[in-house]
């Protein structure tokens, strides 16, 4: 391969200075070079070999017991300015993360190879799209890499001799949590990332340059990076509605986007087209609409808890071609974990390593053990995904897990109050989090652990999106989560949102009712399709309704939320939350 981008051998160069690899090998991306990867990676046991007669093409893979989720505590955004960062984010100076990163780089290669992966987040040449260069020394993030994003040769033509690039550097070094790193340099398009080999700290394409320096760069640049799921809803005249989705992690972002329509609305002839899981990037286009790409190739999904009901789409998709890490390892060479797929295997080698039998309260998987798959394998993929002009988004959701107070649906008067209700998103921590039951945890839009600046901006930034579209999308709030007096779920989800989603639709072509309530525009039971879904009576109307008293409770911590950002907030939000005080007085 003959690499004709000067700035970018210069720095391949340095970063080797520091690092000290072996050797450096330039990732070009053939099935060809897969294989040898793979092959090299079963010799020093990084990688296991499944079973290929079951699971053709699947590998597994361990992380150190120590390395197993985000590290948010060790993430960094380093601007030169500390309020740039703003007060949700972990803030260290350039000057200082450098340093502290080069003494932890230093010689971290020695004795490995160090891996140039070019790889574009986006179609390979979309006006969407951005490159990024990841340096690593693992030969499992190559592999992932390969699946969540477009890599090799193709990038480094598109990038030419002078393209722009994101800077990324990856080293396992010696996985000490101690002596890790994730580095954010939004205005030097870097990103530093060391002592860590778990998925949303070393795919650098991911959490790290899609969403935050990509939030950063779409401030600047006048576009959106969000913690987004992407669907497109067929109705039965063949029309497809798409939707973008934010909900805080662990609340179903990735069953949503591949939901299988219950029986009735199939039968409708409802159809579901998944776009993505995780990250959309939306642009406005000169039709003064809203488009968005999903900047992913793969998805990255948690296991325990997929099965056959949850999410068939993706048990579909998983059997082949796809990287296990930290689940069960059956003594036959397949795979299992907590909430999968009966019947409970009898024996296995679990997530650390140690055999394993059901009975006894040792986990087999990690609760955040992880597949990695490429998304042209599920069976409800979109057929757009490589349209460099992504979809056209007609609905905007934002949700969370609320056992009382949200209402099943509601809907924004406006696009303001759509920002408003995203900057006051929230979500209830469940027994299996850290922390207080049932408290409530505010994360706006989804993003405060990925917003790359400062969130007081992020909302601006949001509000003046809104005023440069011509038709922009309705902006709704959804909570499946509401609990009747015992605890027990209210709403029976899955599948069944589509009926949900349904009313969003027909929402935005006009074609359906709704009651004008003091937070929103709430359906009707009338106005929803409930036909085969024979739920108690009253639930619906339990599952609707508005409670002032617990409204007007919910906004005085909206109000201790919003001070934090101090006068860097925006007056529409302050305008915006009286309006809400004053309908619910
Ligand atoms: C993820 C996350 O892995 O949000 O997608 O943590
Ligand atoms: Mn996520």
């Amino acid at each position: 391969m003959i690499i004709k981008h000067k700035k970018l051998l210069s720095w391949v160069k340095e970063m080797a200075a520091l690092c000290k690899p072996d050797k450096i090998v330039w990732i070009d991306g053939t099935e060809e070079e897969k294989r040898r990867l793979e092959q090299e990676a079963f010799r020093t046991g990084e990688l296991i070999e499944l079973n290929q007669e079951k699971l053709p093409g699947c590998v597994y893979h361990r992380t150190s017991p120590t390395d197993v989720a985000r590290t948010e505590h060790l993430t960094f955004i380093c601007t030169k300015k500390k309020s740039d960062a703003g007060p949700t984010n972990n803030w260290m100076s350039p000057k200082e993360a450098f340093e502290k990163g080069r003494q932890l780089f230093k010689n971290s290669m020695v004795g490995r190879t160090m891996y140039v992966i070019p790889f574009s987040m986006g179609p390979v040449g979309s006006a969407f799209s951005k490159i990024g260069i990841e340096l690593t020394d693992s030969i499992y993030v190559v592999l992932n890499m390969r699946i969540m994003t477009r890599i090799g040769s193709a990038v480094l033509e598109r990038l030419g001799k002078d393209g722009e690039f994101t800077k990324g550097l990856h080293s396992k070094a010696d996985l000490d949590p101690n002596r890790r790193l994730i580095l954010h340099f939004p205005e030097e398009n870097t990103i530093w990332s060391v002592g860590s080999g778990y998925g949303g700290n070393v795919l650098l394409g991911k959490k790290c340059l899609s969403l935050r320096l990509g939030s950063f760069l779409g401030n600047k640049e006048g576009w959106l990076a969000e913690h987004m799921l992407i669907m497109g809803i067929e109705d039965p005249s063949g029309y497809i509605g798409y939707i973008a989705a934010a909900f805080p992690s662990a609340c179903g972002k990735t069953n949503l986007a591949m939901l299988i329509p219950p029986e009735g609305l199939k039968k409708k002839g409802y159809r579901i087209w998944t776009v993505g899981d995780d990250i959309a990037w939306m642009r406005i286009d000169t039709d003064g609409q809203l488009w968005a790409v999903n900047p992913e190739a793969g998805f990255f999904g948690v296991a325990p808890g997929t099965n056959s009901k949850t999410n068939p789409n993706m048990m579909a998709a998983i059997r082949s071609n796809t990287i296990y890490t930290n689940v069960l390892l059956k003594m036959d060479k397949t795979v299992w974990w907590e909430g999968g797929d009966p019947p409970v295997p009898d024996e296995g080698i679990d997530w650390q390593g140690r055999p394993w039998r059901p009975g006894t309260d040792v986990l087999s998987s990690h609760p955040n053990s992880r597949f990695t798959v490429p998304a042209r394998q599920c069976p409800s993929i979109t057929n757009r995904m490589e349209h460099h002009h992504g979809v056209p988004i007609s609905a905007i959701i934002f949700g969370g897990r609320r056992a009382r107070l949200a209402p099943l649906v509601y809907e924004a008067f406006t696009w303001r109050h759509g920002v408003y209700m995203g900057a006051t998103m929230a979500s209830e921590r469940t027994a299996a989090q850290y922390g207080k039951q049932g408290e409530v945890r505010r994360d706006p839009m989804a993003m405060l652990p990925f917003c790359g600046y400062n969130m007081a901006d992020y909302f601006k930034h949001w509000l003046q999106m809104g005023k440069r579209m011509a038709r922009p999308p309705k902006v709704f709030h959804v909570n499946w989560f509401r609990t009747d007096e015992n605890g027990d779920y209210l709403w029976p989800g899955f599948g069944e949102n589509l009926r949900v989603l349904e009313w969003v639709i027909d929402r935005c072509r006009a074609g359906v009712g709704a009651a004008e309530s003091p937070i929103g525009y709430v359906p009707r039971v009338e106005d929803l399709d409930l036909n085969g879904l024979n739920l108690p009576n009253g639930t619906m109307d339990k599952l609707l309704e508005i409670n002032k008293i617990e409204w007007k409770e919910e906004l005085k911590d909206h109000r201790e939320f919003f001070k934090m950002f101090g006068k860097r907030l925006p007056k529409e939000i302050w305008d915006e939350y009286r309006a809400l005080e004053k309908r619910l007085a």
